[in-house]
């Protein structure tokens, strides 16, 4: 453990310095200019400050938007440091702000993170994230640091040189998405067969996988392939970047989310009332110690569930409480024909058949009639695949989630590879007929 004296900290002790840090938010929050007033009616919160929260109104990506680009920042702009951006792709982009303490605070929880996942002082890390405005990049960078590691910045792309630096640099952990990790095991297996085959599996232990959507199954393909413990990093621009939450390595149970910097709460999205443990809600986080850019209840858009650690507390000795992964976004739940389903229910299905690959997305169209078809297509693995392999597939949709998929099997390759996070879901709704891709 980095920290044992936070990541360890008893509950009753957590829970005081909650209240204490919670207080002092408040006072924050009036030196943001979206905060200020309307805090007013909140100073009852001061004796409670936990047991208050529930009655204090959330923040939403929408508020964060339309006070662009500095309506949040609490401090003077000589005290930043540091910009970083959501990548905008659903809007305007989102900035954040860091002061030196914010960046401290981020290293400190990535740190832990790296340790969780098994890295230690002098390990090399070979960092596929990006680097830029994105946090994946800089965020695990500076917390390898933090930990005592060698870091190898090479950011997303190029992909047989990167296979290259790791058979010659030998690094321990991989930090990178999911979906970047089994392009780099592909690239492996290609750079492998054209030298004849053979050869060591590679020197990496562990990987730090996240920022986008992945399965269990995603899990069990990623650490055969690539011989190492896979774990789930979690984390938004928003609240800090990566490090709000992590699995460790003794468990891959659940992610500790680091209750000292980051007070999680779920909520039904459509009532806002709390869930109670083990039910899957949205996760609402309030930064307990953030500078530059304090924020009250923000609502993530992330579909996870609370487990009750004094139920089963975790054999890593963390005390903080555990989220389940995320099983979806709010704003990404397929509503097909009046069924709902989330991208990551089809993942598990596609990935329940050997011979289909990880790579798979969802076209959504509209038929001649106005109703809308989702038409699944999947990669096969190369090599012969199962005779009507597709309506094998399309058959455990319709009996699993009720839904009438057309599934299209395509060649190894065929399906595009974004850098970045990977797309899962292509809306063509909109589109003219002949206009589609
Ligand atoms: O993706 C931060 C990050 C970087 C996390 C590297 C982990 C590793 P944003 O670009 O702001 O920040 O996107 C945040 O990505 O609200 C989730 O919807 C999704 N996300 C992040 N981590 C996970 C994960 C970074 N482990 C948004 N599982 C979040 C599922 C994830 N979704």
């Amino acid at each position: 453990m980095f920290q044992p004296e936070w990541e360890a900290l008893p509950r009753g002790e957590l829970a005081r310095l909650q209240d204490e840090r919670l207080r002092r938010l408040w006072e924050r929050l009036d030196a943001s200019p979206f905060y200020r007033g309307r805090m007013a009616g909140s100073r009852a919160a001061r004796a409670e400050p936990r047991a208050a929260l529930s009655d204090l109104p959330f923040t939403t990506k929408a508020d964060l938007r339309d006070a662009y680009p500095w309506g949040f920042v609490a401090v003077p702009p000589e005290a930043v440091r540091r910009l970083h951006a959501s990548s905008g792709t659903r809007g305007k982009p989102t900035v954040v702000a860091y002061t030196d303490g914010d960046l401290a605070v981020w290293a400190d929880v990535v740190a832990r993170a790296l340790a969780a996942a098994g890295g230690q002082p002098g390990h090399r890390l070979h960092n596929a994230y990006g680097y830029g405005l994105f946090t994946g990049g800089l965020g695990l960078h500076q917390g390898a640091e933090r930990l005592g590691m060698t870091v190898v910045p090479v950011s997303g792309g190029a992909t047989r040189r990167q296979v290259t630096l790791i058979q010659d640099l030998k690094p321990h952990g991989l930090a990178c998405t999911p979906s970047f990790a089994l392009r780099l095991a592909d690239t492996m297996d290609d750079m492998r067969e054209g030298r004849g085959g053979g050869g060591s599996p590679s020197s990496l232990a562990y990987a730090v996988l996240g920022a986008e959507p992945w399965t269990e199954a995603m899990r069990d393909r990623i650490e055969a392939r690539l011989h190492v413990k896979a774990v789930d990093i979690y984390g938004l621009s928003e609240i800090v970047g990566p490090g709000v939450a992590i699995e460790c390595q003794e468990e891959q149970h659940g992610l500790h989310i680091f209750e000292d910097h980051f007070y999680p709460e779920v909520v039904d999205p459509k009532t806002g009332v709390a869930c109670p443990p083990g039910t899957v809600g949205e996760l609402v986080l309030t930064t307990l110690s953030k500078e530059a850019m304090p924020l009250l209840r923000y609502r993530t858009g992330d579909l996870v569930s609370l487990m009750d650690e004094a139920d089963r507390p975790c054999r890593c000795g963390r005390t903080h409480r555990r989220m389940s992964r995320v099983a979806g976004r709010v704003d990404d739940m397929l509503i097909v024909r009046g069924v709902n389903v989330f991208p990551s229910e089809i993942e598990r299905i596609l990935l329940s058949f050997p011979a289909l690959a990880p790579e798979w997305r969802v076209v959504l169209t509209r038929a001649g009639d106005g109703l809308d078809v989702a038409t699944v297509h999947v990669e096969q693995q190369a090599g012969a695949i199962p005779e009507n392999l597709a309506a094998a597939v399309a058959g455990r949709f319709r009996a699993e989630l009720g839904l009438s998929f057309p599934v299209v099997v395509e060649a190894p390759g065929a399906l595009p590879r974004p850098e970045g996070k990977a797309v899962r879901v292509v809306d063509q709704r909109g589109q003219a007929e002949g206009a589609r891709a």
